[in-house]
């Protein structure tokens, strides 16, 4: 077996590990962020689970830090107190991105994460299986329910030779995107093997597993090995490690190889994160602002080689370098060891640990800025200015550029690049609270701000349905499409009236008027619809207006799974050509669509009523899934059950 192999079977529940085949897997850790947070433990509150059932389920606060108004710091206290009440570990505002705290504190080898973030597979870096998902299937995850995918196959991406000097590991993942797109690993584990895998520290690991995400992979995963030992006890965890390996004669489904010695700086174009070229062929791109950080690349490893290239240098008078450290353990050693006064006196402006520019909390730049960032995603908008467009680089690209002023190739940079990792990480776990003792949790009040307003129920599936086509879109449209976030935007992640007012309007602006309007209809889109985040928004706020069914060509995964737990149907073309008959504005029928899910019937009929024609659609769903349908979403369908 290969190593997903041996971690899905150890948690299989059931079905069979055959890719395409839906699993039902346990899981052992769970986590939430802010931003999706909210929803999910108003979602869990719903389901009446009194304590959760995990082994360690936790509770960030990274995302919405920027407090301009009440709203963010009213549903900081609301998932405090909630976290406190059902056994929810609590890491506060300040201690830093999820992804990054969860490696260094909480991750353990072996084990199933499933968190409400797409880039939760961060944790593969230490073996493990970290899977990112809708918020709603965490909540169920955490009342100690089973989660339900559709088994991936397993790609080996076979790593040979050594990164050289001033080539990252960021650049092993755009390497891979540039060859694969955004779409290449939809349905697969990217799992790494072969020699070179030795040769990458965790953080290292960790921007490669990070970013496959961006692949549409359902995850990735590295081996536990001494390296992942190493790791684990420097940050005081050595009890928590367990090796784990390929078997000698493991399979794969598919196969990559990459020559991390021949791999040079690469650079993703703006507006999507598989446009990439390396730095020498994109050119000395004049830059206005640079901004390293995310969980992608903001770990003690990153940190220390940016310091490095800054040391005793001052950035160009063009540019606005941010720097924001990953974790309150990576700034609290930068701080100790002198490092942050390198980036300091170099002209950095210090950012407090958390996602901020990346999700556009703060440090948008100017109108048709170059922005240089580490982060994962440069989709169009993102950075909370649209005229700006967004290159995404490593760490040592990005500080190499903000001395120069151009997009700037870091292998010819004067500095000490040999980091070595620490022998023992400042570790200090004082701002993650742990909850009340079972005999206190009554006790423990919910206290939810006036901004927190309930989450809208789609309702039981209708005979036949009918509606306009209200808005035809292109392929790879992204969930910061569907339901834009920025500072403004980010506030109301717990109101969904209020989001509705923004869905989709990168698109069309007129979107949100026309839908309600229309009351209702259907949405048309091209491949890979729902691409990037988790974010269950982008199916609750078309549930809000009362979207009933998106026809597309493919979807991406996590978008599919979150619009059939909210019951809107994801119907896909059976003859792609079929797509281009359809215009925005046809009326279309789907006659007796309840019997047929009801039958099980794979094919549905959907007529053009404006064109007068009827096409096939697929809508491939497994029992489970039209049972969802069927009842109007998960949360229906349980309740039904246990009435
Ligand atoms: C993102 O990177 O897009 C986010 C913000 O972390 C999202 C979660 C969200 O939309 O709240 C994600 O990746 O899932
Ligand atoms: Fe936060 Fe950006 Fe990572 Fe999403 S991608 S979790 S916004 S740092």
């Amino acid at each position: 077996m290969n190593v997903t192999q041996k971690i899905l079977s150890a948690h299989l529940i059931s079905g069979e590990l055959k890719p395409g085949s839906e699993i039902a897997i346990r899981i052992d850790q769970t986590l939430t962020q802010d931003s999706t947070g909210t929803m999910a433990y108003l979602q869990f509150e719903a389901m009446d689970v009194k304590r959760v059932k995990t082994e360690r389920s936790m509770a960030y606060i990274d995302h919405n830090t920027l407090q301009t108004g009440f709203e963010n710091a009213d549903d900081h206290r609301y998932i405090a107190t909630v976290a406190r009440k059902h056994g929810i570990y609590l890491s506060k505002p300040g201690n830093g991105i999820c992804h990054q705290v969860q490696l260094e504190r909480i991750g353990k080898p072996g084990k199933t994460l499933l968190g409400s973030d797409s880039h939760t597979p961060t944790g593969g870096a230490l073996g493990m299986i970290a899977i990112g998902a809708g918020g709603l299937d965490v909540a169920v995850a955490m009342g100690g329910g089973a989660y339900y995918l559709s088994c991936p196959s397993v790609v080996s991406v076979r790593l040979t030779g050594r990164l050289g000097r001033g080539v990252a590991a960021k650049d092993v993942i755009l390497e891979l995107l540039r060859r694969l797109t955004v779409k290449g690993g939809v349905g697969k584990v990217m799992e790494y093997t072969g020699p070179g895998v030795e040769t990458l520290s965790i953080p290292e690991r960790a921007t490669i597993a990070n970013m496959g995400a961006e692949l549409g992979a359902t995850t990735s995963v590295f081996p536990s090995d001494e390296v992942t030992r190493g790791f684990l006890k420097a940050q005081g965890r050595e009890a928590d490690f367990v090796p784990l390996a390929a078997d000698p004669d493991a399979t794969y489904d598919e196969a990559v190889e990459i020559d991390l010695s021949a791999l040079e700086p690469m650079v993703a174009l703006p507006h999507m994160p598989d446009n990439v070229k390396t730095v020498a062929e994109a050119g000395p791109i004049h830059v206005d602002q640079v901004c390293i950080g995310s969980c992608t690349n903001s770990s003690y490893l990153d940190m220390m080689r940016v310091a490095a290239i800054l040391k005793g240098k001052t950035v160009s008078p063009d540019v606005s370098l941010v720097i924001a450290p990953g974790s309150r353990q990576v700034l609290s050693m930068l701080s100790a060891n002198g490092a942050l006064h390198d980036m300091i006196e170099a002209g950095a402006r210090i950012c407090e640990t958390a996602c901020g520019f990346c999700i556009g909390m703060g440090q948008s730049p100017c109108t048709n800025a170059v922005s240089v960032r580490t982060n994962n995603r440069n989709f169009f908008g993102r950075s909370g200015t649209k005229s700006a467009g967004i290159y995404l680089v490593s760490c040592e690209t990005a500080a190499a550029t903000a001395l120069t002023g151009v997009l700037t190739d870091p292998r010819g940079v004067d500095a000490d690049l040999d980091v070595v990792m620490p022998d023992s990480f400042l570790y200090n776990d004082n701002l993650i609270i742990p909850p009340a003792s079972e005999d206190e949790a009554d006790a423990v009040e919910v206290v939810r701000g006036p901004n927190i307003k309930p989450f809208p129920k789609a309702e039981a599936l209708a005979k036949s349905l009918s509606g306009k086509v209200l808005l035809k879109m292109e392929d790879n449209i992204t969930t910061d499409h569907i339901m834009p976030s920025d500072s403004s935007l980010l506030p109301f992640r717990s109101n969904i009236p209020k989001l509705s007012e923004h869905c989709l309007t990168p698109v069309d602006p007129t979107f949100p008027e026309r839908a309600k309007a229309e009351g209702g209809g259907f949405l048309l889109a091209g491949q890979n619809y729902g691409q990037g985040s988790s974010r269950e928004h982008a199916a609750l706020v078309p549930l809000y207006l009362k979207v009933r069914g998106v026809l597309a060509k493919s979807f991406a995964r996590i978008h599919r799974a979150n619009l059939i737990n909210n019951g809107i149907l994801p119907l896909e073309f059976a003859n792609e050509a079929d797509y281009d008959r359809f215009s925005q504005g046809d009326e279309i029928a789907l006659e007796g669509v309840a019997e047929r899910v009801r039958k099980g019937e794979s094919r549905v009929p959907v007529t053009n009523v404006t064109k007068g024609f009827t096409v096939e659609m697929k809508l491939e769903l497994t029992e489970r899934q039209r049972g969802m349908i069927l009842a109007g979403g998960l949360i229906n369908m349980i309740s039904q059950q246990n009435r």
